[in-house]
Formats: C-alpha cells, sequence, structure tokens
C-alpha cells in the first residue's frame, strides 16, 4: 500500500456530563483525528490524547507537531507501508506513543477495509460481544455520586469504577458499596494521586471486596506498587505505567501488578495491545480494556481489542451516549451490558464527516509526501 496523504482534524466534543479525576475537571474532550489517504481506500484513526499534558506527558498540541514535524513525513517517504510495519518505521522517535498508536490505526483502517477484514478478526477476538464496565468521576457528594452509579447501574453496566483521590476514597467506596451489595463488580481507580505513606491508609479498601485499585502511585514507579501489592489484599492493577509489552512483562515479573489495564494509545498501539495480552495470557494474568473517552472510531476498536480471549474482566468500554449525546459514528448503544464487536471491514463504522467538519476546532492540516 502507498501512503499518499495523511490529514489530521482536531474536533471538539462536549461531554454530556463533566469527568473529574485526580487530574481535574474535564467539559470537553478535543479529539485529534487521523486519516490516511492510500492508493488502496481511506483510513482513519482516533488519537487518545487530552487536551492537557495531565494523564500522561502527550497532549493534543505534542501530537500534531509530531506528526506534522517527523511521523507523517517519515511515512509519506516510504515506497509502501504495511501497518505491521509502522511501528518499526517510526521507533527512531522516542515516546511519542500516542501519536504513533493513531498512525498505526488509520494505517490498519485502511489495509483492513482493503483486505475486506474487520479489526475483531485481525487481532483475533473470540467474542461477538463485550461486558461493558463504566468509570464513573469524582462526584460533587456522595448523594451525586449515587444517584449517578444507579442510573449506570439502570442502564445495564455490568461493574463500576469509581475514581478516588485523597480525600475521596473510603467514604465514596463504602456508599457504593452498600448500594450495589456485596456481589457487584466494584473498582477503583486513583490516578496516581497517592504515596507510599499512604500504604495503610489504602489498606483500608480492603474491607470492600474491590476487585482492583487502579495506579495509585506515579508511574515511574513500578518498585512502589510492588510494595503496596505485599501489603494490601486488593489487587493492584497498573494503568499509566504499562507503556510497552517489556514493561508490563517486568511488572507482572516483580509483583507490581496482578491485572493489567491495557490501552492501546498507551502502548503505541493496537498490534502492541495485542502482543500485551498475549503476554498477560501467556503468565495467567487477566487483562481489561482501559478507555480514553473515545469517539466511536476508538470505541469500535477498543470492543474489537476487548473481544480477545484473555480480557476476563469487564472495560471501560461504555455506549456513547456515557460521554456524547452525537458520536462520530452511529452510537454504540448498550445490550443487555454488551456491546457488540463490529464485523464490518477495518474498524467497522463509517465516519460521520459532516460532524467532524462541522465541530472542528481548527482547519484540518494536510501533509503530503514533498521530494528535496
Ligand atoms: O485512568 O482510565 C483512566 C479517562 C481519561 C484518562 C485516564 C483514564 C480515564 C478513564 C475513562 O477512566 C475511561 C473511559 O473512557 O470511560
Ligand atoms: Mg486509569
Amino acid at each position: 500500500m502507498r501512503l499518499d496523504a495523511v490529514e489530521v482534524h482536531l474536533v471538539g466534543m462536549p461531554l454530556v456530563r463533566s469527568f473529574e479525576t485526580s487530574f481535574g475537571v474535564q467539559t470537553e474532550r478535543a479529539v485529534l483525528l487521523v486519516r490516511v489517504l492510500t492508493d488502496e481506500g481511506e483510513g482513519w484513526g482516533e488519537c487518545v490524547a487530552g487536551t492537557d499534558p495531565v494523564y500522561s506527558s502527550e497532549y493534543v498540541g505534542a501530537v500534531a507537531g509530531v506528526i506534522r514535524d517527523y511521523l507523517a513525513p517519515t511515512l509519506l517517504g516510504l515506497e509502501s507501508i504495511t501497518a505491521a510495519g509502522v511501528d518499526g518505521a517510526l521507533r527512531y522517535v522516542v515516546g511519542h506513543r500516542m501519536a504513533k498508536a493513531a498512525l498505526e490505526a488509520a494505517v490498519l483502517d485502511a489495509e483492513s477495509r482493503a483486505a475486506g477484514v474487520s479489526f475483531g478478526a485481525v487481532f483475533g477476538a473470540t467474542r461477538t460481544s463485550v461486558e461493558c464496565g463504566v468509570s464513573v468521576g469524582i462526584a460533587p457528594s456522595i448523594d451525586a455520586l449515587l444517584d449517578e452509579v444507579c442510573g449506570y447501574v439502570d442502564a445495564g453496566y455490568r461493574r463500576i469504577k469509581l475514581k478516588i483521590k485523597p480525600g475521596w476514597d473510603l467514604e465514596p467506596v463504602a456508599a457504593v458499596r452498600a448500594l450495589l451489595g456485596a456481589d457487584a463488580l466494584l473498582q477503583v481507580d486513583a490516578n496516581t494521586a497517592y504515596t507510599l505513606a499512604d500504604v495503610d491508609h489504602l489498606r483500608r479498601l480492603d474491607d470492600f471486596g474491590l476487585v482492583l485499585i487502579e495506579q495509585p502511585f506515579v508511574e515511574e514507579d513500578v518498585a512502589a506498587h510492588a510494595v503496596l501489592a505485599r501489603a494490601i489484599s486488593t489487587p493492584v492493577c497498573l494503568d499509566e505505567s504499562i507503556v510497552s509489552t517489556a514493561v508490563a512483562v517486568d511488572a507482572i515479573d516483580r509483583g507490581a501488578t496482578s491485572i493489567v489495564n491495557i490501552k492501546a494509545g498507551r502502548v503505541g498501539g493496537y498490534l502492541e495491545a495485542v502482543r500485551i495480552h498475549d503476554a498477560c495470557v501467556e503468565r495467567g494474568v487477566p487483562v481489561w480494556c482501559g478507555g480514553m473517552l473515545e469517539t466511536g472510531i476508538g470505541r469500535a476498536a477498543n470492543v474489537a481489542l476487548a473481544a480477545l480471549p484473555g480480557f476476563t474482566l469487564p472495560g471501560d468500554t461504555s455506549a456513547s451516549d456515557r460521554y456524547y449525546a452525537d458520536d462520530l459514528t452511529e452510537p454504540f448503544v448498550l445490550r443487555d451490558g454488551h456491546l457488540d464487536v463490529p464485523t464490518t471491514p477495518g474498524f467497522g463504522l463509517e465516519v460521520r464527516t459532516d460532524l467532524v467538519r462541522a465541530w472542528a476546532l481548527r482547519e484540518p492540516e494536510t501533509l503530503v509526501h514533498r521530494r528535496h
């Protein structure tokens, strides 16, 4: 396949409700989309980077820059490309995994559409639908939190994840556990808000029968998570720390994570995400699919990934209406707590280009090969 052009779009998506984590409050998502034009057709990829560098060092401004200055020119300079070759071609650029993942996803979409195969088939999906959980932000009060959680339970979500931070942990977790009953799947995500000085405090979460605690400490400190994992009975699950298969294997070997959250954007693409899945399955470590407030474009790919056999826990693969009143694709709708895995070629849905245009935050940028 020959790459002829790379388009970078930036779209502003209003959220149906604000989303608060230990990093701050978000009311809109600025979504960077990549569209590749090839001699075999087009493909779309969504970048999970946020507006600000608070979840990771990447953010949409940096992604747009590195794609324009390095990643797109490199791929446009190749005689021919394959999705499997994108990672190697871009390896000389350190980091910028979310930017690379978006490009790889777009190339993979074009390639699999041309070949007539779905992402599910490419990844090795073994299920036709996936069980869904929902990530619940920090709320203004316990009552507001319980109201929101009730809505999700009524909608059919099979697992609740609560965002926590110092000052918003034991009390909301106790209240939601009391609401849901002992058997419901409940887990927490700290997004790096604690330190090793909080071990005794975090041990008090052991009373609530949580599925896991996600990323309590700073991403570089895998060793601190190993200390915590030995000190508490709640399973520790890494998110931010896991940036590659090598890091995942190392964290598992060191006892820092007994469950792994897989996000394709964080690890440099869906193909690396599948490799992490395989490595975890080999080691008997359960995985689940994380989310980054994706539109239907990224959500479709996540749902295909979550259909692999090692994804034994419900993921943050919620329905489109969890975040968006109008999605950039046909919406994902929860059916009996599940989302269906798309079966049509590529990521499997059509992009609503009218909305991409109508909600554009700036003019799309088109990058083409320039001969020197
Ligand atoms: O830590 O999983 C996280 C959203 C943005 C950045 C980080 C995280 C999240 C979520 C939302 O928890 C998951 C979703 O897309 O529903
Ligand atoms: Mg997380």
